[in-house]
């Protein structure tokens, strides 16, 4: 009797985390789990809480009786079908980029926005970017506290941000590299790649990965910023429901398969204290507090991936800024970042169907 849900690229590395995260949930809301892919995946079979389920191609009938689809798929994907979806009743809670800043498509953190999950004229919810997610948990409570005025942010992201072929291509990288006397000269690592057949030029990162780090996520927009820099920009000023919020991003590819990390310099209206952030930060159930200096304790993304909450630590006040924090989270990209927030979502339109 209850609602039928349906995934949209279940076959993809955002679907595969989400049958993960169903088949990790105590009790589930649905009548029915319906998979949709490509016409390429139809008729693969995948097992979801115990149950083999079979793959249906994405076409129009695949949404008749659902009455909530999460789409994990490519932008053009999700612009073509979620309005297909929602046309044919189902309410589509996407984690693409085709709507993020759709004025009639709210944009949701549960924990900071759950009420415009009820706010949805085009029947479409965004799921925000993971680099941008990340960081979410931990804004919104300071937020709540303190009145975030700028934030200035940089991001270690992961390759699976990228998708599957991103994380075939660091592993294979890896591969390549393994035994290899590297980082000696330049175009040592780059000799390599192209003798194992990996010349970047066929890689989805503009330059090597392993023994890298890469200055760029996403595609050029205007005056030299990428769009993922964009992104975080815009896309905290919406969630957050600060218009005006100063923020100033570099976005950073790292040799790590999952996990955004991101190093936060957030400035405040009203005066913060380590103390007090560490009290507002440890009270958000959604977080995890590692921060003692002292014992070398803080989150790396060798200790998030996988896990469902934001892990915070090395909460500094700024030394030469007042009502400034510094400091350092991680957040699995895959799940909270991406396919947990989106399931999250559909777990609370179910509660308000
Ligand atoms: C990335 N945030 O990490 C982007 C994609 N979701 O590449």
């Amino acid at each position: 009797s209850g609602p039928v849900l349906a995934l949209v690229g279940a076959t993809g590395a955002v679907g595969t985390v989400m049958i993960d995260i169903m088949d990790g949930r105590a009790s589930v809301p649905w009548s029915e789990i319906r998979l949709i892919a490509s016409a390429r995946s139809a008729g693969k079979k995948l097992t979801v809480r115990g149950e083999e389920l079979t793959v249906v191609a994405l076409s129009p009938e695949a949404f008749d009786g659902v009455d909530i689809a999460m789409f994990d798929v490519p932008d053009e994907v999700s612009a073509e079908w979620a309005p297909i979806a929602a046309s044919r009743g189902a309410v589509a809670v996407d984690n693409s980029g085709a709507f993020r800043m759709d004025p009639e498509v709210p944009l949701v953190v549960p924990e900071v926005n759950a009420d415009q999950i009820s706010n949805r004229p085009k029947g479409i919810i965004a799921n925000p970017n993971c680099t941008t997610l990340s960081m979410m948990a931990a804004l919104g409570a300071l937020h709540r506290e303190f009145e975030l005025k700028e934030l200035v942010v940089s991001s270690y992201q992961a390759a699976s941000g990228g998708g599957q072929a991103a994380i075939d291509r660091l592993y294979a990288e890896l591969e390549a590299l393994a035994g290899k006397e590297v980082g000696v000269r330049v175009g040592d690592v780059r000799e390599v790649l192209d003798a194992a057949g990996l010349p970047v030029s066929d890689s989805p990162f503009p330059a090597p990965l392993v023994q890298n780090v890469i200055p760029w996520a996403g595609s050029l927009k205007d005056d030299g910023w990428t769009s993922e820099e964009l992104k975080v920009r815009n896309e905290s000023r919406k969630i957050l429901g600060i218009p005006d919020l100063k923020v100033s991003a570099t976005c950073v590819r790292v040799p790590v398969v999952t996990t955004h990390s991101l190093a936060v310099h957030a400035v405040f209206a009203r005066e913060v204290t380590v103390e007090a952030a560490h009290k507002i930060l440890a009270a958000q159930p959604t977080i995890v507090l590692v921060d003692d200096p002292a014992e070398l304790k803080f989150p790396t993304p060798v200790d998030t991936v996988g896990e469902d909450p934001t892990f915070v630590g090395r909460v500094r006040q700024a030394l030469d800024f007042p009502n400034t924090l510094d400091f350092f989270v991680c957040g699995d990209n895959l799940r909270k970042g991406a396919a947990l927030n989106t399931y999250e979502i559909a777990e609370g339109l179910a509660e308000r169907l």
